[in-house]
């Protein structure tokens, strides 16, 4: 069993009941087990600043599924719940799905980068990771907490 950290985003049609869906997915997959969410956030746009704030969360899951075929099951979630590939560069979606840490795995393959290369500065990626697992330490043996003080909350909007 892999222990996983999936990051969670939407500003589009319903964000709420688009990571509640893809929630609801994961939890039906199998190989996928021990699906746990942390709370939500409200996040400015990281890019353009013409579109809506997003919803973020970060999910912790076990599964048995090699990355790629977690990474599979997770573009599927996301075509399911109506999102168009041809979403512009840092634009507006529906639905991402994004594998942050697999393991203590460090993979770079053309489909797949773990960790995930832009979380070690994403706000609304570092706050709600740290709700699941405040003593994490990354594959290149950074602390989360590390990371966190270099981070601000800026941005950020805890919701309950
Ligand atoms: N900005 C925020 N706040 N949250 C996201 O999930 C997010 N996802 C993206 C881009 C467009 C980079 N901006 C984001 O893909």
């Amino acid at each position: 069993m892999a222990r996983v950290f999936i990051g969670l985003g939407s500003n589009l049609a319903e964000p709420r009941q688009q990571l509640h869906n893809a929630l609801s997915a994961l939890t039906a997959t199998d190989g996928i087990s021990q699906v746990r969410c942390s709370p939500l956030y409200a996040s400015d746009p990281l890019g353009p600043a013409d579109q809506p704030r997003y919803l973020n969360a970060v999910a912790e899951l076990a599964t048995t599924l090699a990355p790629l075929e977690l990474l599979d099951v997770l573009q599927r979630i996301e075509l399911e719940q109506g999102r168009e590939r041809k979403d512009q560069r840092w634009g507006p979606r529906t639905l991402d799905l994004d594998i942050l840490l697999y393991d203590q795995q460090q993979i770079d393959h053309p489909r797949l980068q773990v960790p995930h290369y832009h979380m070690h500065a994403r706000a609304f990626v570092l706050y709600p990771l740290a709700d699941l697992a405040p003593e994490l330490i990354l594959p290149n043996q950074t602390r989360l907490q590390t990371l966190l003080a270099a981070c601000p909350f800026a941005g950020l909007e805890r919701l309950d």
